[in-house]
């Protein structure tokens, strides 16, 4: 296997410091260029001012890439077509010489292969609207009940059904970990009327329970879900019919399977003009320095 350490997170992590990994794939397929590279560029630099490393992680022509560079990061917001990689084909992309950006589930997975606890990224993938029909649930949900990794998201996507959701990572015994409030966040908006399993008021807090699970051999990870600045929300009755028109337009133009998600998340930034990556940038922002905390609380309990 082909994997490459940027010198900075390599340093890092032999010297036992804090260390962040983010995915790839909201760069490829979730936000327009350039404001896709600008994101990835504040986000790496709000871990840095957190103490933390930042680790981008995406396949670059069969190499498993733990941190990237500046210019792979603007190649990468600029390519077309790239792959969107799940734990289905990360190895296959790998042993073929190709490129492809990670999603959650990938991240998580390069992640552990580098030895890297913490990710931040917006909001995890889920259970469709419509699963009960068209069985589309996405492996970032089976991902976090396997590999012990704690993912700071801003929720599930609100495209998503997040009751079915929540009710899936129940199932599958992954901690869902609301970070100051007794609801969980919706992406967009921080409510969602659904009740979290579990609270957070501090990222110890979320450490002692990932340092915890890893003492008692527990397989899996951690959804931490921090809810999107108030000042940058957009709020969930506003979203609402947007997100039915998207989810609408989708059907009628058989988008399926991978394609669902970009598609979704497009149509909204068009339909809010543009307010919707605004608010996504700023939860990312803001997952990224939970995150950054996080990774250093676990170094300090280990200590
Ligand atoms: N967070 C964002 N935007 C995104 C994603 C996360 O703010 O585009 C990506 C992640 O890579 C996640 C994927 O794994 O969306 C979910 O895709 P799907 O629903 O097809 O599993």
């Amino acid at each position: 296997m082909k994997m490459n350490m940027s010198p900075e997170v390599s340093d890092a992590l032999s010297e036992n410091r804090s260390v962040v990994a983010l995915e790839s794939t909201i760069i490829t397929h979730g936000m327009p260029y350039p404001q896709n590279v600008e994101t990835a560029r504040q986000v790496e630099n709000d871990i840095r001012a957190g103490n933390a490393v930042p680790a981008t992680i995406a396949v670059l022509e069969g190499t498993l890439c733990i941190g990237l560079g500046d210019a792979q990061l603007d190649a990468l917001g600029q390519a077309r077509g790239v792959a969107k990689l799940s734990r289905a084909d990360m190895a296959h992309c790998m042993a073929t010489g190709g490129t492809g950006a990670t999603t959650v589930a990938a991240t998580m997975i390069g992640a552990r292969l580098a030895g890297i606890e913490v990710f931040a990224t917006g909001g995890i993938g889920g259970v469709h609207r419509g699963a009960e029909l068209s069985f589309d649930i996405s492996a970032d949900l089976q991902e976090l009940a396997k590999t012990p990794v704690s993912v700071v998201a801003a929720g599930a996507k609100a495209i998503l059904d997040i009751p079915k959701t929540l009710e899936v990572l129940e199932t599958l015994g992954v901690p869902v970990i609301t970070m100051g409030q007794d609801e969980v966040p919706a992406f967009w908006s921080r409510r969602s009327g659904l009740a979290s399993p579990l609270r957070a008021d501090s990222a110890a807090q979320v450490a002692a329970a990932h340092v915890m699970r890893g003492k008692m051999g527990l397989e899996g990870g951690q959804l931490v879900a921090n809810p999107i600045p108030a000042e940058a929300e957009i709020a969930a009755e506003e979203l609402a019919p947007v997100i039915a028109e998207a989810i609408a337009a989708a059907e009628a133009q058989g988008i399926a399977a991978k394609a669902v998600t970009p598609f979704l998340l497009d149509r909204i930034f068009h339909a809010t003009g543009g307010r919707s990556l605004t608010a996504n940038i700023a939860l990312v922002r803001h997952n990224a320095r939970l995150a950054a905390e996080i990774a250093g609380e676990i170094i300090k309990i280990r200590a």
